[in-house]
């Protein structure tokens, strides 16, 4: 009982959450390198998709300007296809500070048919497109000076056609959802939600590549060898058909890049009407995703979204985080936000007795609190499942939610992801979107 208190998040005093914003801000400042923010000095030292959404939410609050350069460095490495990659390559880092680097994705050459970049080199892999959404935010912060520099009127039409591509090409499915194929791309790559699927691929011969990862990371908290191998396998067999989307040996629809695409794609319609465009298709594609995502992913009996494994058809028998995070979709029938809401509270998640919430199942059968995304719980679904929370009135449990990101980024040192029973810091400290995420928490409590 005593570890369950101190496991438990008081709000913060007004000067402890000054305290807070500062060192946050000093993390960003930190990780800054003149044109975006890297995740971690040490572990990522490039630009990632989906992290960069997240610090230009938290960046708004210190620097408007800052926050629209973060997502427009990212908009400008976009594909011709319209594809956003998941790493966009800063040619000052030395190739060996991380693996797969630019001479394995080689996006210039190898993706060249796919329209890629030039002069840019980046991943050919994408992220959750949580793009959008940060763009509306970020101009939200400041509409005039958005206005004066015509951020938005920019910003839309590459984020049109990023969500054209998520749901052309890559509907592999044929029901209107957008698919992954690598378990990079849904950001949880270490989910057990992924090991039914990976199980099938051969992993690439270990002598084959040279794990960067390990020498910052403990492997106790990083994926296995084996993983690896299949995730190098999966990505080179990728780049060598050039990056074009068929022929995939792992292909997944996964319910939180789904629910992102669709809070996604009603900021979209908001961008596209103040840049003078027609919202209305953004609305429609917005309430057909809806639909879709409740008819392919729903788990009425689990109370809980499931991911569906393309290739064998079938929903994968795995309770994640990522199954609650369509909480942030507006139009939900009521009866799935009840069930939702009835999961997060449950054995499973025990939201509002632990510190946040886990990635995956505390019952499920490859539950570990130390691995990444196999149970360790993160800010950003945190902070995606506090805006779920207050959109569906929860406004208590989304009150208390909030305090916990608020002392627990903190109190972990803005650490990447906290053991979900101690709130104990683990992988990198210093960690981009954790400082950004709770400082955009801490504007919204003083507001
Ligand atoms: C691979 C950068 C990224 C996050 C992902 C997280 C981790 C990379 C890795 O770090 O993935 O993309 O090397 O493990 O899983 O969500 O975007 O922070």
């Amino acid at each position: 009982m005593t570890a369950l208190l101190h496991s438990l998040a008081l709000p913060l005093t007004p000067a402890e959450t000054d305290r807070l914003r500062r060192h946050a801000a000093a993390v960003l400042l930190g990780n800054w390198t003149g044109a975006a923010t890297v995740p971690s000095r040490t572990l990522y030292p490039h630009q990632w998709s989906w992290d960069s959404a997240f610090i230009a939410i938290g960046l708004r609050h210190l620097s408007v300007r800052r926050a629209q350069r973060e997502l427009e460095t990212l908009l400008g490495a976009q594909w011709g296809d319209g594809r956003l990659p998941h790493i966009v390559f800063n040619p000052a880092v030395p190739r060996d500070a991380y693996f797969p680097s630019t001479d394995f994705w080689r996006s210039s050459t190898a993706g060249a048919a796919a329209g890629a970049p030039a002069r840019t080199e980046t991943s050919g892999i994408v992220q959750p497109p949580v793009h959008a959404l940060a763009a509306w935010l970020v101009h939200q912060a400041d509409p005039a000076a958005s206005e004066r520099r015509g951020f938005l009127r920019r910003a839309y039409p590459r984020l049109a056609a990023w969500h054209d591509y998520l749901t052309g090409s890559r509907d592999l499915g044929g029901a209107g959802l957008t698919a992954n194929v690598h378990p990079w791309e849904p950001g949880m790559d270490n989910s057990p939600c992924w090991d039914g699927p990976l199980a099938r691929v051969e992993p690439a011969p270990p002598d084959s590549f040279r794990r960067a990862d390990l020498v910052h990371g403990d492997p106790a908290d990083r994926p296995t060898d084996l993983d690896y191998g299949r995730y190098v396998k999966l990505a080179a067999d990728y780049r060598d058909r050039g990056y074009a989307d068929t022929g995939h040996a792992f292909a997944v629809e996964d319910p939180a890049a789904n629910a992102l695409l669709i809070a996604s794609e009603y900021a979209l319609a908001e961008i596209a009407a103040a840049a003078g465009a027609d919202p209305a298709p953004h609305w429609h594609r917005a309430d057909r995703l809806t639909s879709a995502l409740v008819d392919r992913l729903w788990d009425a009996e689990g109370g809980i979204f499931r991911c569906r494994d393309l290739i064998s058809g079938e929903l994968i028998d795995e309770r994640s985080v990522s199954g609650l995070l369509p909480l942030i979709v507006p139009g939900l029938p009521g009866r799935v936000v009840e069930g939702l809401l009835a999961t997060l509270s449950g054995d499973h998640f025990r939201l509002g007795e632990l510190p946040l919430v886990a990635s995956y199942d505390l019952k499920g059968r490859s539950f570990d609190p130390a691995r990444y995304w196999r149970g360790p719980a993160w800010f950003n679904t945190a902070w995606l499942i506090e805006r779920g929370l207050r959109l569906h009135g929860a406004e208590d449990r989304a009150d208390a939610l909030r305090a916990a990101v608020l002392a627990w980024a903190g109190r972990s040192g803005f650490a990447e992801y906290v053991d979900p029973f101690t709130g104990k810091a683990r992988g990198t400290r210093d960690f981009s979107w954790t400082a950004a995420l709770a400082l955009d928490l801490a504007a919204e409590t003083s507001r």
